[in-house]
């Protein structure tokens, strides 16, 4: 059983609802058994303050072998498979605690980036190829999935943890896009769940190909 840590992030700024936690739970009440996945969820809170801390110690609890994060990037058309994280906060609004750092690091000191270290276009590949579309990204912004994307990389390297971990931006859905005040990509949330499934898929693959040498 390959062991995944998947979160999702609540609702932040003007949206009430976030397609990564609709996502993460959909995928919590699905049984991937079949696929060899042992898949746990976290739903976290869209605080700079709070979200790093909840996420680490799900990983010291649950040690797994993958943690992937997941978040809305309302301006997105297509699922956005993130490449590198970033040493930067810099918050166009205020997160859900009120805070809203700019220019500062995310860990004082710490390496300007991090990439994702998730097979990243193996597992964009896949999605295209059962129709759902998804990108490689070299930015996911200088907000709180940023900052989560790099404090989980950090964690891990400073830490010595094999687990391999990286971040996905998810468009809105077609709910989202209709309430929006001015025209929005969105991608139905049927769509995101195959697209999500297929590249567990590939990351399951990665990891027994790892296990066999
Ligand atoms: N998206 C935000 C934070 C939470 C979320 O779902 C971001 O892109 O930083």
């Amino acid at each position: 059983m390959t062991r995944i840590l998947l979160t999702g992030f609540e609702s932040f700024g003007s949206a009430t609802i976030n397609p990564s936690e609709q996502l993460a739970r959909r995928l919590a009440t699905e049984d991937h058994s079949a696929d060899e996945i042992e898949l746990f969820t976290e739903i976290l809170p869209v605080a700079a303050r709070h979200a790093p801390a909840i996420i680490e110690r799900r990983l010291i609890e649950l040690q797994p072998d993958y943690c992937v994060m997941l978040g809305l990037a309302e301006d997105r058309s297509a699922i956005s498979i993130e490449r590198v994280a970033i040493n930067l906060l810099d918050f166009r609004i205020p997160d859900n605690a009120n805070d809203q750092p700019i220019d500062e690091p995310v860990v004082l000191a710490g390496p300007e980036a991090y990439f994702s270290t998730l097979p990243v276009r193996a597992m964009r590949d896949a999605s295209a190829t059962i129709g759902i579309p998804a990108e490689l990204s070299l930015t996911a912004g200088a907000f709180v999935c940023n900052q989560v994307f790099y404090r989980v990389q950090h964690f891990c390297a400073v830490n010595a943890l094999d687990i391999a971990s990286g971040f996905i931006h998810l468009p809105a859905t077609p709910e989202m896009a209709a309430q929006a005040p001015r025209p929005i990509p969105s991608m139905s949330l049927d769509a995101m769940v195959a697209g999500l499934r297929v590249m567990l898929g590939v990351v399951v693959r990665e990891q027994r190909e790892h296990v066999s040498f």
